[in-house]
């Protein structure tokens, strides 16, 4: 541990900075699930060089970004055991220092993925320093490696063509799926809401904040956006909130007070498995 609170200097006096087109790359890849992926055991030996948590530091060079993969989740552990198969061989290639953390709802209630992003963003920046966090529904696999995990200057949204919709984008202001900010800019529109319970409308909050707030939203060519939806119904304990476009309407009025700045909620457990940190919280209820 170093004075600045990083978990490792990576090497910072002697190695080159990485390269800013990784040089391993493979391109459009080609894959599918059965119904059961790989176990964790599995994703562990497929992945020696993965850190306890389920961490990555290049080797060779000094990554350009340090990010926290955040990955809101309760009772999907199939499509978690795609994802952090199919990810964490990306994310290497990348050469970027990463940390996936995957953020599990306690309880049945109702589900509320903006606070458990909210989470996950404040646990993970306790665990380490980060220049820019990934926000990464559990079910979404990228078709392409070169579709580069690497902050920007403004917000991003990443998962511009999915197969479930057709690899069209449904609409414009669409800022679900996998997005990513730096950390000036979540702080600069205070997170998420922590007013969702239940699918749907904490996206299109976010996509009102940023706006609010001045930012455009970047988008990575259609061609290399791509990901596959593993396909699912709508969970239990996500209902389709029949309140969302109430609370949306006040969105920007409530930003300031409503988001990281307020987000009440207990850790339950954190754990340090060997492909990913699991972080269990009890996020309440709507009150
Ligand atoms: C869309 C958005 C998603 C979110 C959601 C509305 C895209 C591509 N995705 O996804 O980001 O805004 O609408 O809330 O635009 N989850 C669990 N367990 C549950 C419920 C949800 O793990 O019981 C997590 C999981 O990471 C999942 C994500 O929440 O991928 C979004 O839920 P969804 O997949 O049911 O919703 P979907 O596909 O309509
Ligand atoms: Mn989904």
């Amino acid at each position: 541990e170093l004075d600045d609170g990083r978990a490792s200097d990576d090497g910072y006096a002697t190695k080159p900075l990485c390269p800013l087109t990784p040089p391993n790359l493979l391109g459009r890849l080609e894959f599918h699930f059965n119904a059961t992926p790989p176990t964790l055991q599995q994703v562990a030996d497929n992945n020696p060089f993965i850190r306890k948590g389920g961490a990555y530091h290049p080797p060779d060079c000094v990554a350009r970004y340090r990010i926290a993969f955040i990955v809101p989740h309760r009772s999907r552990e199939l499509h978690l055991r795609a994802l952090l198969w199919h990810l964490h061989p990306i994310l290497q290639r990348q050469q970027l220092y990463y940390k996936i953390y995957v953020v599990h709802q306690a309880g049945n209630l109702a589900f509320n993925k903006a606070k458990l992003m909210n989470i996950g963003y404040l646990e993970a920046m306790k665990d380490d320093v980060y220049d820019c966090v990934v926000f990464h529904d559990v079910d979404l696999l990228p078709e392409d490696d070169r579709l580069l995990y690497s902050c920007i200057d403004t917000p991003k949204h990443l998962s511009v063509a999915i197969d479930k919709y057709g690899y069209r984008l449904p609409y414009i202001s669409l800022f679900g799926g996998v997005t990513m900010l730096t950390k000036e800019q979540f702080h600069d529109v205070n997170g998420y809401s922590n007013m969702y319970w239940g699918w749907g409308g904490e996206d299109d909050d976010m996509f009102n904040r940023i706006f609010t707030r001045g930012y455009t939203i970047k988008r990575p060519p259609f061609h290399l956006a791509r990901y596959k939806m593993t396909f699912h119904h709508r969970d239990k304990g996500n209902r389709l909130n029949l309140m969302r476009y109430e609370i949306l309407s006040h969105s920007v009025k409530r930003m300031q007070e409503d988001g990281l700045n307020n987000v009440k909620y207990t850790i339950t457990s954190t754990q340090e498995n060997p492909v990913y940190t699991n972080v269990t919280a009890d996020v309440g209820t709507a009150v």
